[in-house]
């Protein structure tokens, strides 16, 4: 490859609409490299899709194009690498989606840069200028013998984290196309936190230790803004070393800094009275603060080390000192059900936060919590253009996905209502009154694009429903057979007590238990044979700690003579209780009111008491 002179970069939009697409913000990371670019005198330019599009002749211009991608906008990435390639420009990709799915991204790029880029990037141009060899290159994924040689993907290991951001220089938002003074700019003056919440990247990413820009360093870089109104601290946790915020917002007063701003922060920031009193007086506009859930069993489960109690004070004293607070929830943990969805909901009415967003738990790559629900078969789809968070993306436990959906939804219409738009207007906040009517437009523009996803996720649970109906002697099934003292007693109640609130009448199969375990099978057949004709539905044990084979497959195979009645084998989750999922289905078959099958579900649930685990 020849000498290179010129580098563009692309931060590609996503297509679907999202909570924050009217904010038009350029992640810092595209930014600094092409800072670090034009240090090292490269002719560069950066390409934010959400604040203007590409300009197509920059990119004909080009010798590399490099291309930063999050999950939501892999897809158009990999469209714009696409196009890149069949010009002859080669491509190089980094950002957080790219850097835990290296393999998936070298199938559309040449080179991948994971985690931090700004080492790796000026390495690989050495590489193709051919001072250094690829594999020499840590954080790099690349071909070997090129894209179309006959080598495989090579993914070289990861460099330690660089430890002082003051290595780097401030990002220039001047190389951005089409940013101007009117547009956010946004600081990162940290990197990494010291939390390690099981759905969150960030970690991953960036690591668990809190590396930070010296206080110098960010008052030079808040002083850039000066004729600016606003900043926003893009930081992942803006206030972890107290002290050292304290310390940066002093100086922004003392030196007359005096334009809003906002950050992200846990809520216990204002434990601390001293830090809360200089957030205001150094005009804090509004704090976005991850309190994810009111569910105290969902906070443990995604491991935020926050309690309930703690954020009603923090609601309170935010408050007090005028700042606003943007709630972030995460819906539909494996402790979620749609009443602790609306228990969230209210209570952030409740607690006047004054802007919320309700996201759905999505498992992005490079997360704990994604590593476990694939290991456990729960992910729905790997539809990238699914992943920012409006989407039911895995399979809940406790809530069907359309119910979590349709939760989500709903949880955004009642915060958004018009009387809690108008009560702000009438209080003489029109600020947060004009970002409430924002986000009801914004809701009701997701609803008309993705009513169908709506109704795709309803039909899922319907075409199952119409299956076991259609498999079942008749239309308005009534009988449950249940094959008596097969079921650990827990199981056998909770079965009992579910289809009577459905008005089913659950009779027993009576299955010969002495006797050799091979001929099971067959004794279970002439048990069935006897209820041919009474029975709608069987309840066969199928895998689970408790069956007796302890194997994959149902205890009883039922020859294809007798698959009359419909066949339900009994889905359990790995502690032993029974999956809410499957028993919508089934339920379903009985009413038509999930509702009702709910009601049943959380009643027999509460009968079930105690699990006596496993019969091994
Ligand atoms: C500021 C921010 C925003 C802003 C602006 C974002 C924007 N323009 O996309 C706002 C608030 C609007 C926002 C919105 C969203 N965000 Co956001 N956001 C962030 C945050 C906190 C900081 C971004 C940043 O400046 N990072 C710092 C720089 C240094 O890192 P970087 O940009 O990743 O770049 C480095 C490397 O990735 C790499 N690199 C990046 N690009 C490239 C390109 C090349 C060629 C190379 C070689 C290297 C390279 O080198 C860079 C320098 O080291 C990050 C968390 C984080 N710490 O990164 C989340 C984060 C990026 N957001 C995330 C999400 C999910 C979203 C939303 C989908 C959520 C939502 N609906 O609420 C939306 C979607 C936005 C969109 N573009 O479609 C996730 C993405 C996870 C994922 N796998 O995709 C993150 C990682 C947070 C998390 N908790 O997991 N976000
Ligand atoms: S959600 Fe926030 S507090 Fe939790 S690990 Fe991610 S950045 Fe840290």
């Amino acid at each position: 490859m020849g000498p290179i002179r010129k580098i563009v970069l692309v931060e590609p939009r996503s297509e679907s609409p999202n909570i924050y697409s009217g904010i038009h913000i350029p992640r810092t990371g595209a930014v600094l490299l092409a800072t670090l670019l034009k240090q090292a005198a490269y002719e560069t330019k950066v390409f934010c899709e959400d604040i203007a599009p590409v300009d197509e002749a920059e990119i004909l211009s080009a010798d590399l194009i490099g291309i930063s991608a999050l999950t939501n906008t892999a897809r158009p990435a990999y469209e714009r690498a696409a196009k890149c390639r069949e010009l002859g420009i080669p491509v190089v990709m980094g950002g957080t989606h790219a850097t835990f799915m290296p393999e998936e991204a070298l199938g559309h790029t040449d080179f991948v840069v994971k985690g931090e880029g700004e080492a790796p990037l000026l390495e690989l141009l050495s590489a193709l200028e051919g001072r250094c060899d690829f594999a020499d290159i840590p954080n790099l994924s690349y071909w070997s013998g090129g894209r179309h040689g006959r080598g495989g993907r090579i993914h070289n290991p990861n460099r330690p984290f660089v430890p002082d951001l003051d290595a780097f220089p401030i990002p220039d938002f001047g190389l951005v196309h089409g940013w101007d003074k009117n547009c956010i700019a946004s600081i990162m003056t940290s990197r990494g936190c010291p939390y390690d919440c099981t759905f969150c990247s960030v970690t991953a990413m960036l690591g668990r230790g809190y590396r930070y820009s010296s206080e110098d360093r960010v008052i030079e870089e808040i002083r850039r803004y000066r004729e600016h109104d606003y900043i926003f601290f893009c930081d992942d946790n803006f206030a972890v070393n107290k002290k050292r915020t304290k310390s940066i917002l002093r100086r922004k007063i003392s030196e007359g800094l005096g334009m809003e701003w906002s950050a992200q922060v846990r809520a216990e920031v204002t434990d601390d009275a001293e830090l809360i009193a200089l957030m205001r007086d150094s005009n804090c506009f509004n704090v976005y603060i991850g309190f994810e859930s009111f569910n105290p069993k969902t906070l443990a489960l995604y491991n935020k080390r926050m309690d309930v109690d703690r954020i009603r004070r923090s609601m309170d004293i935010f408050h007090k000192h005028g700042v606003k607070v943007h709630g972030m929830f995460v819906l539909g943990s494996d402790a979620d059900d749609a009443e602790s969805v609306r228990t969230t909901v209210r209570l952030a009415k409740k607690l006047d936060i004054d802007t919320t967003q309700f996201m759905i738990l999505t498992p992005m790559p490079g997360t704990a919590m994604t590593r476990d629900l694939h290991a456990e078969g729960r992910i729905r789809t790997q539809d990238w253009d699914l992943f920012d968070g409006h989407y039911v993306t895995y399979e809940p436990r406790r809530i069907t996905p359309y119910e979590l959906q349709r939760e989500t939804v709903r949880a955004f219409r009642k915060f958004y209502s018009l009387p809690r738009i108008a009560s702000r207007l009438i209080r003489g906040d029109r600020w947060t009154a004009l970002l409430r009517a924002g986000a009801r437009q914004y809701l009701r523009m997701w609803y008309r694009q993705n009513k169908h996803h709506l109704d795709r996720l309803r039909e899922d649970i319907l075409t199952e429903v119409r299956r076991l109906t259609e498999a079942g002697r008749k239309k308005r099934p009534k009988y449950v057979a249940l094959p008596e003292g097969l079921l650990p007693s827990h199981l056998e109640r909770f079965v009992r007590r579910f289809f009577h609130r459905l008005g089913a009448k659950v009779i027993s199969l009576k299955i010969e238990m002495e006797g050799e375990m091979e001929d099971l099978a067959g004794r279970a057949a002439e048990a069935l044979s006897g209820l041919r004709h009474r029975a709608d539905l069987i309840i066969v044990p199928g895998s689970g700690p408790w069956t007796i084979a302890m194997s994959d497959k149902p205890l009883i195979e039922i020859p294809p003579k007798h698959s009359l009645p419909a066949l339900f084998s009994l889905p359990i989750e790995e502690d032993g209780t029974p999956n809410y999922l499957a028993f919508t289905r089934i339920g379903m078959v009985f009413t038509k009111k999930g509702a009702k099958v709910k009601r049943a579900f959380d009643a027999a649930l509460s009968d079930m008491g105690r699990i006596e685990l496993p019969l091994a």
